[in-house]
């Protein structure tokens, strides 16, 4: 791969179609941003996950950045817990998001935690073999599985009745039976469960979805804008009550729209060549046309020990923002470094296994909101 033109950012949104649903994201971006000025609230904008680089129009094949969407998504609850924060949530599409991805399909199954119950106390699939229900009348051993996605609009939020698991039961009954969690997994589930209700019903927190660094780049230059420009009912914006946390891993390398291919590369021309473009440096827009004086945190992601600090140090110099958080890709889960103008600061938490263990984000969170006090300060606002 070869490096080629380097774009300015408005060369690049010149040139870059936005996303087709843009406008109407942004104005659901400023009625969120307004409500909750108004409530009282900062705001936080956090970016979580991955960008893709696809090399097709008609993408069968992309590049993608390492991120699983942990950071951004354990932050955002810190953030919202702490009642002072409203969070807009832009994230790669499919990434971990907040409360949900403590049940994640991969190290936490959800199914795994709940047990059926029949009406006589018995545990399907415990004491009571699965198979004394088995096969059903047709041969199979369960039904269809009804679609999650467009579950029956009426009555609405009825329970819908599970079809016969025994064929000499009448069809069309709940046969007395219960889902039930397991005892050591209520109390935690109850408490996140809790949080979750919490916040939808305030309306904190506002997700977004992205995929290509395209769409990122257009949606992180809408949203900060209005952060922006967004001012509450005594007509003062929003300013340096909006915070930047900027933890998504972002592609330095694309493919302009016009040089890509419309359809799948084919293969039989032997090896394949790549000449990527350089994403251009939106921080440096962002910290001088965009947010208008909010507080602006990036992280740099490394994989030498030696070059991290030079590293966020540059980058804080380059764009003029407020903070760098430096991490290494193999201990980023418990030691980050703070890089300010004046100096370098190591949050670290203990190495943890269990699922108990306190998360770094916790204590970044609470450190970035101190130093976000005293700018605010600092700013009169
Ligand atoms: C980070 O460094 C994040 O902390 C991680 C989080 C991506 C490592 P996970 O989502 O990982 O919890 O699995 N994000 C920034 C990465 C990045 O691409 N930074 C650019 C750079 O290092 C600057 S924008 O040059």
């Amino acid at each position: 791969m070869s490096t080629h033109t380097q774009f300015s950012a408005e060369d690049f949104f010149a040139q870059q179609p936005p996303p087709k649903d843009l406008d109407k994201r942004l104005e659901a971006v400023q009625r969120f941003v307004e409500r909750n000025v108004n409530e009282g609230r900062r705001v936080v904008l956090i970016t979580s996950g991955g960008t893709t680089v696809p090399l097709e129009h008609n993408v069968v094949r992309f590049l993608d950045n390492f991120s699983a969407g942990t950071r951004g998504a354990a932050s955002a609850e810190h953030f919202l817990g702490s009642g002072r924060y409203a969070v807009i949530f832009l994230h790669r599409q499919h990434s971990l998001q907040p409360f949900s991805r403590h049940y994640s399909h991969s190290t936490n199954p959800f199914l795994d935690l709940l047990d059926v119950v029949e009406a006589d106390g018995g545990v399907l699939g415990k004491g009571k073999a699965p198979a004394e229900h088995l096969p059903l009348p047709d041969g199979h051993l369960f039904p269809p599985i009804p679609s999650m996605q467009s579950p029956p609009s009426s009555p609405p939020l009825a329970y819908t009745p599970l079809p016969p698991l025994n064929a000499d039961e009448p069809p069309n009954t709940d046969h007395g039976l219960t889902i039930q969690i397991r005892p050591p997994h209520l109390a935690p589930m109850l408490s996140l469960l809790r949080s979750y209700k919490v916040v939808k019903s305030l309306g904190i927190l506002h997700s977004i979805p992205y995929t290509t660094v395209s769409e990122y780049l257009w949606y992180l230059r809408g949203i900060s804008r209005v952060m922006g420009q967004t001012k509450d009912r005594q007509g003062q914006a929003l300013g340096r009550r909006g915070m930047y946390y900027l933890a998504a891993a972002v592609s330095d390398f694309f493919i302009p729209y016009t040089k890509m291919s419309e359809h799948k590369i084919q293969s039989g021309k032997g090896s394949l060549v790549i000449e990527m473009d350089q994403v251009p440096k939106v921080l440096k827009t962002m910290v001088d046309e965009w947010s208008n004086e909010g507080f602006i945190v990036s992280f740099k992601l490394e994989t030498d020990p030696s070059i991290l600090i030079p590293k966020a140090r540059t980058a804080l110099e380059r764009y003029g923002h407020q903070i760098v958080i430096g991490n290494l890709l193999d201990t980023r889960k418990h030691e980050v470094v703070f890089v300010q103008k004046d100096g370098e600061e190591w949050l670290r938490i203990p190495h943890h296994d269990g699922p108990d263990g306190k998360e770094i984000e916790e204590d970044i969170i609470a450190r970035l909101m101190e130093l976000h006090e005293a700018w605010t300060s600092k700013g009169g606002v």
